[in-house]
């Protein structure tokens, strides 16, 4: 086993902390009373399993991909994969409702053919099909810490490519200083929380980093996770992994990304900039307005058990070591 250099609190129990995501929660509250019958009690902890995989959940995991080299300095994320039936059946993809467990409605995402688009300020603007994508990029294994604004965290073992290898394909110009991500969206297929309020929700999601950020050795696409390609809960066939930034940074299902001159506005921060910023980087000091993140929960037995198992937040997610240097 590779260890890294010690990091300051990449281990250690800890006490209870604070549940997550009163944001949607209480919307979903809110639209209860007014009657409109959308499943509560299932959405408010997600349908939990705690013994061997269910054999739905089984058949929407991806197809085994060929062996791919793992990263060695992310080899060990100083704490155990997370077992993928947790991890694939506890998801936030708002697309297809606003409770983390969605993975079976997510498989009416229509993943073949797909298109990836890249523009804006690039020399060399390229449309993707999803063969371009694992035939052009070497894949490798990473195994990632991630952690949810919501607090919940977890061990995750991606395989993909940097995006910097994207990014020396397409050049971007110098006037080029942000990215802008699109997710894929149709209304017909992924309807969303689209009742009462959320029917005005800024889709499609869009997230957005700096160039300096893409350029980061961590700043990650995933087309496969757990030795399989990706499954459709997690964002098939290809999203964004920033893994020292909250999970919401990371969107799924890309089909647009374009360079461009401007901070671009983003979903999340559109929704509400008080509670979501547009870098929203790990940060155990700075809590969210309506929690704190000093604590993360992690999925996995304890959550199937409501008994969370908790821990200390580390700056960057503990990855300062790569990233510190961007925000200096
Ligand atoms: N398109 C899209 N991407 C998204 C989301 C979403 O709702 N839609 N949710 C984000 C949030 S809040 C989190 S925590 C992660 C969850 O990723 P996972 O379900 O693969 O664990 O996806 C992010 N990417
Ligand atoms: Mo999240």
């Amino acid at each position: 086993m590779v260890f890294f250099k010690a990091r300051p609190g990449w281990q250690s129990p800890y006490p209870k902390v604070t549940p997550e995501g009163v944001f949607w929660r209480r919307r979903r509250f809110m639209t209860s009373l007014i009657g409109a019958g959308v499943g509560l009690a299932a959405s408010a902890g997600g349908c939990r399993r705690s013994g061997p995989m269910d054999a739905d959940l089984e058949r929407s995991l991806g197809v085994p991909l060929p062996a791919v080299p793992r990263h060695r300095a992310f080899a060990d994320a100083g704490r155990e994969p997370t077992p993928q039936r947790y991890a694939s059946s506890y998801n936030n993809y708002y697309e297809f409702g606003g409770s983390k467990n969605i993975w079976a409605s997510a498989q009416a995402l229509p993943t073949d053919p797909w298109k990836l688009d890249v523009s804006g300020l690039v020399k060399n603007p390229v449309s993707f099909d999803l063969e371009d994508l694992t035939r052009q990029f070497e894949l490798e294994e990473r195994i990632y810490r991630f952690r949810c604004v919501e607090a919940w965290a977890m061990v995750v073992p991606w395989i993909g490519f940097p995006m910097r290898a994207l990014m020396a394909l397409v050049e971007p110009t110098a006037a080029a200083k942000y990215v802008r991500f699109t997710s894929f969206y149709d209304p017909m297929v992924t309807p969303g929380p689209n009742f009462g309020f959320a029917r005005n929700l800024p889709w499609p999601y869009t997230e957005g980093l700096t160039v300096a950020e893409m350029a980061n050795e961590l700043a990650f696409f995933a087309v496969g996770v757990y030795g399989r390609t990706l499954p459709k809960q997690h964002g098939a066939p290809i999203r964004m992994v920033v893994p020292w930034k909250y999970g919401f940074k990371g969107a799924k299902a890309i089909v647009r990304i374009e360079f461009v001159a401007e901070q671009p506005a983003t979903y999340w921060n559109t929704l509400a900039p008080n509670e979501y910023g547009f870098e929203a980087n790990v940060e155990p000091d700075v809590p969210h307005p309506r929690w704190s993140q000093a604590k993360e929960r992690l999925v996995g037995e304890s959550t199937a058990l409501f008994t969370w198992e908790e821990q200390p937040t580390v700056i960057y997610n503990g990855y300062g070591e790569w990233v510190a240097g961007l925000y200096g």
